[in-house]
């Protein structure tokens, strides 16, 4: 078996989406969201679950996930719902967020950190062979974003080996937290120093996708809807195995060419009633028209609509690596959705055309065969895909957040927020905190804008 992966859901986007994201898993391996029960007829020879679940001995499949926050009002709930262990949610004795409040995630998790690693020691005790971690937060906010932070450079500690990955969610353009700039430069370090790869979502972007896409007008569960679906296709080919692509250290493999460049951005086609509960309904697509469709920019979960002042035209979605994962219902079981071999060459053909990729990388499109639930309706009509790319978008998203961070920092605006924690109490600590984590930021995008260059690699060597 596959190794296994144990996810955090910290804050309450974590938890939101996380909770989004295993409902979806139980309604595709046929486990029951209220219990984590499953029918025994309905063992399907060809899955994997166990990557994500626990089995327990009384026949309970439980969610490899700890539950972090630091306010009641999402995880607290929790208990009445028989899926989660209740065991494996951690939430603040003082009950209270962090007020947006990255230094104040951040310390909380450092002050009772041996609570909550003793719950992540606790669930690897149930794991034979873990291949991963990987965080779900927001990381405009301040406990996904604080703690998070912390988490991540922890877990790095102690368990460098295994793959850190997370599912990092951007604040949108017309955000409520004033202060997003800042947690998400901090968090963003963190990100860049501590982990191997992050799937990065932009809230902005998913909520111009959802109103395309669903008939009701836009909420979070909505746009975690979107996410929970390019998550869980992301894993598809890991608990469906197929013959390539079945562990994530292959999949990171394909799109990670150097540590530098770990962030990565999603596409799906089509979202419809099929694939999500509320969304408009699309009659019929082929993988031919979903190759072509995923390049398209507004599908972007990270797409840049509106141009900031320092948008910079040659990091515009040029890509490093690009892995489509096709999903149809399985052939095994239904001989007649194998999809058309001369079409998916005939539509990669076309596709390589059109993406520009950056030229030291070698410009192809990876394609997986991903494979539709049996516990869902089958449609024969429908086949859907999400892109996974390594693109220099990222950098535009990063250097648009930086934008806003040194207009807010050339006035210190709100920094004594920062300062009321005893890690950061000193002006002098949490200045160069600043200071140092826009640094890291500055010459990540730096090095987006020199991978540009055909001489990219020859530079590296240069430098050695
Ligand atoms: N996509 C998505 N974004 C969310 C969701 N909940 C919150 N956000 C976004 O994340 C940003 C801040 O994060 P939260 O996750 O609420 O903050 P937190 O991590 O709980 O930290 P606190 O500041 O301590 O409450 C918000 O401004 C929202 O834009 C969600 O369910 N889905
Ligand atoms: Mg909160």
């Amino acid at each position: 078996m596959p190794g296994e992966i144990i996810s955090l859901l910290v804050g309450q986007c974590g938890n939101q989406i996380g909770q989004q994201y295993w409902s979806r898993l139980c309604a595709e391996h046929g486990i029951s969201a209220s219990d984590g029960s499953r029918n025994a007829d309905s063992l399907n020879l060809y899955e994997q679950p166990d990557i994500y679940f626990n089995l327990s001995s009384n026949n309970r499949y439980t969610p490899r996930a700890i539950l972090v926050d630091l306010e009641p009002g999402v995880i607290g709930k929790l208990p009445e719902n028989g899926l989660f262990n209740p065991r494996n949610t951690y939430l603040s004795k003082e009950g209270s967020s962090s007020g947006n409040n990255w230094a104040y995630g951040y310390q909380y998790a450092h002050d009772y950190s041996q609570e909550i690693m003793d719950i992540i020691d606790h669930e690897l005790d149930s794991c034979d062979n873990l291949e991963a971690f990987q965080l779900l937060h927001s990381v405009g906010g301040g406990t996904g974003s604080g703690a998070g932070s912390y988490l991540l450079e922890q877990l790095n500690d102690r368990y460098g080996k295994k793959l850190l990955t997370t599912f990092s969610v951007f604040e949108g353009a017309n955000s409520s937290v004033v202060v997003h700039p800042y947690n998400t430069v901090l968090a963003l370090r963190r990100l860049i120093e501590h982990s191997d790869a992050c799937v990065v979502f932009d809230n902005s972007s998913l909520h111009n996708i959802a109103s395309e896409c669903f008939v009701d007008t836009v909420s979070f569960f909505q746009i975690n809807e979107l996410i929970a679906t390019a998550m869980a296709t992301f894993s598809n080919t890991m608990r469906f195995p197929n013959y390539l692509y079945t562990s994530l250290s292959h999949i990171l493999s394909t799109l990670v060419p150097t540590p530098d460049f770990k962030f990565l951005s999603t596409s799906f086609s089509p979202f419809t009633s099929d694939t999500v509960a509320g969304a408009k309904d699309v009659r019929s697509s082929t993988a031919y028209d979903v190759i072509l469709k995923l390049l398209d920019q507004k599908l972007q979960m990270i797409n840049q609509g509106t141009k900031s002042p320092s948008f910079r035209d040659d990091l515009n979605n040029r890509y490093l690596a690009v892995l489509d994962i096709l999903v149809t219902n399985d052939p095994r079981d239904d001989l007649t959705t194998r999809v058309d071999q001369d079409d998916i060459q005939k539509a990669l053909m076309r596709a390589h055309q059109r993406a520009r990729f950056v030229p030291w990388c070698p410009s192809s499109i990876h394609l997986a065969h991903g494979t539709k639930s049996p516990y869902l309706q089958p449609n024969k009509n429908i086949v859907s895909g999400l892109m996974i790319a390594n693109t220099t978008n990222v950098a535009l998203l990063f250097q648009k957040t930086c934008s806003q961070f040194d207009s807010m920092f050339a006035r210190k605006m709100f920094m004594n927020n920062y300062t009321r924690h005893d890690l950061f109490s000193l002006e002098d600590g949490i200045l160069a905190e600043f200071q140092e984590s826009r640094e890291v930021v500055r010459s990540l995008i730096e090095e987006y804008g020199s991978c540009l260059k055909e001489s990219y690699l020859d530079d590296e060597d240069e430098v050695m």
